[in-house]
């Protein structure tokens, strides 16, 4: 070949060292945006990709490895069997049906709780030791339907929640103030979607309460203007979903930090879709998942922050985790 060894009484043994391996299920817009922020973050030694459809799959899997020249050292393999995630560190699944027009979102769930039952429990055999971050929508119910069906403990099982929906209201309010996003403290909590919470009382820009100074400075600052605001927040993903046919890039930045934090052992806080019960009065009878502030590192969810909400704050969030559990039910898992 090319290259001897130095010294060929003796082995490299570098290849010994413990690889990180993950895996995304679902190779459409968003399994490859993550994959494509993975690869430039260089989180992973090596990723595997899995879809059901063996063309797409291989073109994208030949498109990315054509950037090895420019990109750090990342094995790149994919299958459509789930064989292929064996060993994996972190399972991040995207795989979903899309609603067909004048299917109900239910009738959209039943399918998803479908393609799950073909996922998750192959998954969880190829790597009993894996962390699993579901990203399909509705990504809170699927979390629960994910938990339940690879029977991993609650720790291991996260939902991208309201990480991209918090990034999105950092993203509006860094506009009005003229700051880095990076520096505003601000938290959309509960369900991913229609009925988020934006925590208010809790926005903060260099140590300042943002709620507090706004309604000082614009005295019309009511519960109508903060609701308009939350709207837009939940509104900006059917805009862009209107525009370009489905989101891709935020979604693949924002769940590629969860798996920095995870991996890396970062222990940042992050709103992702947790299990819920017994967090501001959710019942403990209630397992649902729903987004609350979490500490992530290498063991998955490392704790989850005690908030203070307002009391309509809470009550908004209980209502949330009653319907989610009502969707839950009707499952019968
Ligand atoms: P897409 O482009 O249709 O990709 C889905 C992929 O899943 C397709 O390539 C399918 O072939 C594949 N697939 C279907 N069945 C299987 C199977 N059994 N095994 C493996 N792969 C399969 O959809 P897109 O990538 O746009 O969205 C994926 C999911 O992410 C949807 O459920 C979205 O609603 C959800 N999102 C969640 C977000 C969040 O914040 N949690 C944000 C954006 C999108």
């Amino acid at each position: 070949g090319f290259f001897r060894p130095v010294d060929a009484a003796t082995t490299p043994t570098a290849h010994l060292r413990r690889l990180t391996k993950i895996s995304v299920i679902g190779a459409g817009n968003v399994g490859m945006a993550i994959a494509q922020t993975i690869l430039t973050r260089d989180l992973a030694d090596e990723i595997a990709l899995v879809d059901a459809l063996p063309d797409k799959l291989r073109g994208e899997m030949l498109d990315l490895q054509h950037a090895a020249a420019f990109l750090p050292r990342t094995r790149l393999v994919s299958d459509t069997d789930m064989a292929v995630t064996r060993g994996s560190d972190l399972v991040i699944v995207t795989a979903g049906a899309r609603q067909i027009p004048g299917e109900t979102r239910l009738d959209l769930l039943q399918r998803n709780v479908a393609l799950f039952r073909k996922i998750v429990p192959p998954v969880a055999e190829h790597s009993p030791e894996a962390l699993l971050l579901i990203v399909s929508n509705p990504v809170d119910v699927l979390t629960y339907v994910a938990w339940k069906l690879s029977g991993f403990p609650s720790c291991r099982v996260i939902g991208s929640g309201t990480n991209l929906d918090s990034s999105r209201f950092r993203f509006l309010l860094a506009e009005h103030l003229d700051v880095n996003a990076q520096d505003v403290q601000a938290y959309m909590v509960g369900e991913h979607g229609d009925s988020s919470v934006a925590v208010w009382s809790s926005v903060s820009v260099a140590g300042m309460p943002v709620l507090k100074t706004l309604r000082q400075s614009h005295a019309s600052f009511n519960e109508a203007a903060l609701e308009d605001i939350r709207r837009a927040v939940v509104d900006s993903a059917y805009e862009v979903i209107s525009l370009k046919g489905y989101t891709s890039w935020a979604i693949g930045y924002s769940v590629a930090s969860l798996a920095a934090s995870l991996l890396r052992d970062q222990r940042r806080i992050h709103p992702v879709s947790v299990l819920a019960r017994g967090f501001h009065g959710i019942t403990d009878d209630h397992e649902v998942f729903l987004s609350l502030p979490a500490r992530l590192g290498r063991g998955g969810v490392l704790g989850v922050a005690e908030m203070e909400l307002t009391e309509e704050e809470a009550r908004r969030l209980r209502r949330s985790a009653k319907t989610l559990w009502e969707n839950c039910q009707l499952l019968g898992l």
